[in-house]
């Protein structure tokens, strides 16, 4: 690894943590950190031998957003041409559960890099917002719709419209985060809450990761029907005779992540 990586990769025993390494421009998300990340995070998903990644930035932000200086010159033809950041979503195309650890500033992409993920753990510090319109420009890393679908139209409009910055505390109320904790707990909750995963099986967090997907793609009646058929495809794993076998002989499974 450089040492101008943008990104720091690590792993900790079946996790893999990836820390947002731009600190003095608050993790601003350039385009080398969008190709970082992404790397890193495909080379997890493939690796047997990882189970969950855990995302996490600074003390001071997880992000601060896409990076201004990077995008203040560009014409439409530009981000046209290149679909800008297009490739942030092949994020939300891969299996492997991911797991926020947001600390400080989430604003603008940062927070839509959090919500990309599939869980967010908040430092008691953390702050959401989507401040893109005081910029002249919206959310484009997918904020206008997962924001909505996370909390709800009337604080998305709130946050979208005025830039209005939401603590951890009000995040949590809104269910955009699953759990808040101190500042000094937040990488090692996450990193626990990612280790639990881990330990269960990868093909099957990956199905169940999959069917609560598609709860905010689609509606309810072919949400169900998506959910039996990968209810059903756990039964071709390895580790679905494990558990239920563990559980009849009384015993913990051990699964094979097969
Ligand atoms: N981009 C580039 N640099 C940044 C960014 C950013 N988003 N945020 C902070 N920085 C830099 C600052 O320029 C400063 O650098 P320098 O020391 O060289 O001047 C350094 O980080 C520290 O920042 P501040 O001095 O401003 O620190 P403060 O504590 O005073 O303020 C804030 C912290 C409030 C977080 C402030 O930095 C801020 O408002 N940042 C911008 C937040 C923002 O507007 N984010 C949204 C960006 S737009 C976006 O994300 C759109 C996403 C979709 C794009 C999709 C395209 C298709």
């Amino acid at each position: 690894m450089s040492d101008d990586a943008t990104v720091l990769v690590e792993t900790r025993g079946r996790v893999g943590l990836i820390t947002l390494n731009r600190p003095k421009a608050l993790n601003a998300l350039n385009k080398a950190t969008m190709d970082e990340l992404v790397a890193a995070v495909t080379a997890f998903d493939a690796d047997p031998g990882i189970g969950a990644v855990v995302i996490t930035g600074s003390e001071r932000a997880f992000a601060a957003g896409a990076d201004i200086k990077e995008m203040a010159s560009q014409s439409y033809m530009d981000m046209y041409a290149a679909d800008w950041f297009r490739h942030w979503e092949d994020l939300t195309r891969l299996r492997i559960p991911l797991v926020a650890a947001v600390s400080g500033y989430a604003l603008g992409g940062g927070c839509e890099l959090a919500m990309m993920c599939d869980l967010i753990i908040a430092a008691d510090t953390a702050r959401f917002g989507q401040p893109e319109i005081s910029l002249g420009v919206l959310p484009g890393m997918g904020g206008t719709q997962r924001l909505t679908r996370a909390v709800g139209k009337a604080l998305a409009m709130d946050m979208i419209l005025t830039g209005r910055q939401i603590d951890a505390e009000e995040a949590l109320r809104a269910g955009l985060v699953s759990r808040v904790v101190p500042a000094d707990r937040v990488l090692e909750e996450a990193l626990e809450a990612a280790g639990t995963i881990a330990a269960t099986s990868k093909p099957v967090a990956m199905l169940a990761k999959e069917a609560v997907g598609t709860a905010f793609e689609t509606g309810v009646t072919h949400g169900v029907q998506i959910e039996r058929r990968l209810f059903h495809s756990a039964f071709a794993t390895e580790d679905q005779k494990e558990g239920m076998a563990a559980f009849v002989e009384k015993r913990t499974p051990d699964f094979h992540h097969r």
